[in-house]
């Protein structure tokens, strides 16, 4: 096969040159350049160009319409359910991470699209925007540091108003970060982000938290953080975006 192409193309390119170092030049590079290209997996939902991409990240996905798709989709694995579970981010390779880490400036998912996407005034779902459109880590609410340009991931956090809908709210009405609900550190001055009932019993539940399997509640942001935050692990079980069902 490589013999037959390399004849092929010394026989076109010896109608348009005589010199032997042309034709070798040209040669080494119809081979080379191939082999170069690496494809990078897309999962479930994301964008795509090529069925190859899909298909780095689960071979019996491809690109329908411009995202990653099952060749066979069913209710539990689809690009409408990935699996990733609530509130965790989707990094485009299928690795699904905490939102405590989506545009905080490191690069968290193993290919970086954490933070890829923080395009102001297009924030990922899972961070925070700024009022000024900037993209911060949803961390950066009401923990007492002005961190968005215009100081608007602080400015509803006081006592007297509604805290920010991405941070918790003490018993008292004092704002705190969102993660320092049940993380075993008291951030609020009266102690409620660490109520026993809550957190080791489950009773009353925010409704944007995390159950774990044992019961206990926990802010969604330990939810595939890399540590066991719940103390049976139910909360890292999830991580990834499921695999399509192979055909029969
Ligand atoms: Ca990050
Ligand atoms: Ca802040
Ligand atoms: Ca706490």
């Amino acid at each position: 096969m490589l013999i037959v192409h390399e004849s092929v193309l010394t026989e076109k390119i010896a109608l348009l040159t005589d010199n032997p170092r042309v034709v070798a030049k040209i040669i080494v590079l119809s081979f080379t350049q191939p082999t170069n290209v690496q494809i990078r997996p897309v999962s479930l939902g994301k964008a795509c160009v090529s069925h190859s991409q899909c298909q780095a990240r689960d071979q019996h996905s491809r690109c329908e319409g411009g995202r990653c798709e099952c060749v066979i989709d069913t209710p539990t694995c689809s690009s409408v359910n990935t699996r990733c579970l609530n509130d965790t981010f989707q990094c485009t390779s299928g690795q699904c991470i905490s939102w405590y880490f989506v545009c905080d400036g490191e690069k968290n998912c193993l290919d970086g699209t954490d933070e890829e996407n923080c395009t102001p005034f297009a924030c990922p779902a899972e961070s925070f925007q700024c009022n000024d459109g900037t993209c911060l880590s949803r961390s950066a609410v009401c923990n007492g540091r002005w961190e968005c340009p215009d100081g608007s991931d602080e400015a509803r956090c006081y006592t007297g108003i509604p805290c920010d809908v991405h941070s918790f709210r003490c018993a008292s009405g004092q704002c705190v970060p969102a993660y320092a609900f049940c993380n075993a550190v008291v951030d609020c001055l009266d102690g409620s982000d660490e109520n026993f009932a809550a957190c080791e019993r489950g009773e009353s539940c925010p409704e944007d938290s995390f159950r774990c399997g044992n019961g206990r509640c926990r802010s969604s942001a330990i939810l595939c953080s890399g540590l066991d935050g719940c103390g049976d692990n139910t909360d890292e079980d999830r991580c990834s975006v499921c695999h399509c069902k192979a055909p029969e």
